[in-house]
C-alpha cells in the first residue's frame, strides 16, 4: 500500500515537507549540526558548493569536499527534531517519492553529528573533544518506535538504581554508536564515552534558575555512573536520538561533540567557537581518510 499523503507529505515541488529535499539533494555522507549557522562554517571549507537551501531551522548545503560527496545540515536543537531530519532523510534514501513505496534496494546512509556538550566529568575539560560510545536516552521520543532489541537492558537497569530513576519518567535506553565510524574518526585527542541526551536544556540537564528540579541531586548520580568500565561522560539533546533512529533504519552513526562547558567545575568555554571550528576540521579530515 502506497504511503499516504498524510503520512509521506510533498510539497508541490516533489520536496519532503520540512527539509525541502529531493533525492537527488542528498549525499551518503551527512553532517549533522545543531546550529544554522554552522553549516556554512563546515562547507567553506568545501571544493564546490551544489546545492543549498533553508526551511525553518534546517538548513542543507550538499558539495563535496577533497571527492568527497558530502551533505551538511542543521538539525536545530533536540530529539524531537532529529525524529523530523532523520525520518524525511531516510525517505529520500528509503521511499520511492513517486509511488510512495520503499524502495527494494536499503540504502544506508552515514551520519556524523558535529555538535557542543557540556562534560560531566572533571577530567573531560573544557575545549576538548568526545566521541559518543553510546546515547543514553533520558528523554523518550524513541519510545514511539516499536524498538526491536536496540537497548542494553543491563546497563540502563544498572542506571535506573543507581540514580533511583523516577517512575513518571521514561525508561533510559543506552544505543551504541557505529562501531565502524568510531574507528575512523577516533584520534589520540578524542575522549570516548557514554553521551546523555536530554529532552531539554534547564531542567533536563539539572540546570536550576526559578524551578526546583524532581531530584536536585541528580547530575551527581549521572555522573558517578558506572557500569562494565563505561560511565557517562557529557549531556547534549540529539545524540540517542540519532544513534536510535539510525539503529532502527539501518543507518550507520556517529555523535563529536565539542566540549563547551563543564558542569563538574563550572567553567565555559573562552572561545567556544574555536573549538568547534577546530572539531570541523578534525572531522573533515576524517572524512578524507587523513
Ligand atoms: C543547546 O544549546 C544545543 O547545543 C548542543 C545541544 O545538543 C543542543 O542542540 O548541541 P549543538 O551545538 O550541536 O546544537
Amino acid at each position: 500500500m502506497p504511503i499516504k499523503e498524510s503520512e509521506l507529505i510533498l510539497n508541490p515541488d516533489g520536496s519532503v515537507y520540512h527539509l525541502n529535499l529531493k533525492p537527488e539533494h542528498l549525499a551518503d555522507k551527512i553532517i549533522f549540526v545543531g546550529d544554522q549557522d554552522r553549516v556554512e562554517r563546515i562547507t567553506k571549507h568545501f571544493d564546490s558548493i551544489e546545492f543549498t537551501i533553508q526551511k525553518r531551522e534546517f538548513k542543507t548545503q550538499t558539495g563535496y569536499y577533497k571527492g568527497n560527496h558530502i551533505t551538511v545540515i542543521s538539525t536545530g536543537i533536540g530529539p524531537d527534531n532529529i525524529d523530523i531530519v532523520m525520518n524525511e532523510l531516510d525517505a529520500l534514501a528509503n521511499i520511492d517519492l513517486k509511488t510512495r513505496l520503499p524502495k527494494a534496494q536499503h540504502k544506508s546512509l552515514q551520519i556524523v553529528r558535529v555538535g557542543t556538550s557540556g562534560s560531566l566529568q572533571k577530567d573531560i575539560p573544557i575545549d576538548s573533544f568526545l566521541c559518543s560510545s553510546h546515547g543514553l536516552d533520558l528523554n523518550g521520543m524513541l519510545y514511539a518506535y516499536k524498538l526491536d532489541g536496540i537497548g542494553n537492558p543491563k546497563m540502563e537497569d544498572a542506571f535506573i538504581a543507581h540514580t533511583n530513576w523516577h517512575s513518571h519518567k521514561s525508561r533510559p535506553l543506552v544505543i551504541e554508536n557505529s562501531k565502524r565510524l568510531e574507528e575512523q574518526f577516533k584520534g589520540s585527542n578524542m575522549h570516548l564515552g557514554m553521551t546523555a541526551t536530554a529532552g531539554g536544556f534547564y531542567g533536563p540537564q539539572g540546570r536550576v534558575l526559578r524551578l526546583q528540579l524532581q531530584d536536585d541531586q541528580l547530575n551527581s548520580k549521572i555522573d558517578s555512573f558506572e557500569f562494565q568500565g563505561i560511565r557517562v561522560t557529557n549531556l547534549e539533546m540529539e545524540t540517542s536520538a540519532i544513534y536510535g533512529l539510525s539503529k532502527l533504519l539501518g543507518h550507520e552513526a556517529l555523535s563529536l561533540n565539542a566540549i563547551i562547558a563543564n558542569r563538574a567545575t563550572g567553567e565555559f568555554s573562552a572561545n567556544p567557537k574555536q573549538i568547534v571550528n577546530e572539531l570541523i576540521i578534525y572531522a573533515l579530515d576524517k572524512i578524507a581518510g587523513r
